[in-house]
């Protein structure tokens, strides 16, 4: 059993979208082991998104994240880092195919509507930040 973190950003809560995308990761088998809505600070923003530090798109994903609620999970099932981002979908928003959460649901690579851990090592990480009690 493997174990993810997954969010859906302030645009999927404000549009009300946070029911449509937990079913499609339960439709897909996968378990909810912790959940909750959490306002994010600047300082959680920039330690979550540390990789990105030096991209020229970094101030813009941190007030995109802090801009509103976020709604932060743990999901688990066999091979669920893997599963949660094909059911994401592809992060350039011309590449997220149809089927897929970015694909149907989302129009920009900025406003992408969900994060997912993307390797064992950042879904450690990520759950510990989020979920220190786990
Ligand atoms: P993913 O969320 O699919 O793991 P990352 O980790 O490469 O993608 O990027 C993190 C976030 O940064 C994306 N979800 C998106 O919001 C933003 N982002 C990534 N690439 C770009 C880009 N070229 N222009 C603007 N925002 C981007």
């Amino acid at each position: 059993m493997e174990r993810t973190f997954v969010m859906v950003k302030p645009d999927g809560v404000k549009r009300g979208l946070i029911g449509a995308i937990l079913q499609r990761y339960e439709q897909k088998g996968l378990k909810l082991v912790a959940a909750k809505l959490v306002n994010v600070s600047r300082e959680l923003a920039e330690e979550h998104y540390r990789e990105h530090f030096s991209k020229p798109f970094f101030n813009e994903l941190i007030e995109y994240i802090t801009s509103g609620p976020v709604f932060a999970m743990v999901l688990e099932g066999e091979n669920a880092i893997k599963l949660v981002r094909l059911l994401n979908g592809a992060t350039k928003v011309e590449e997220a195919l149809p089927g897929t959460i970015r694909g149907d649901f989302a129009t920009s690579t900025t406003y992408n509507l969900v994060h997912a851990s993307d390797s064992p090592e950042s879904a450690r990480r990520e759950i510990k930040l989020w979920f220190p009690e786990l």
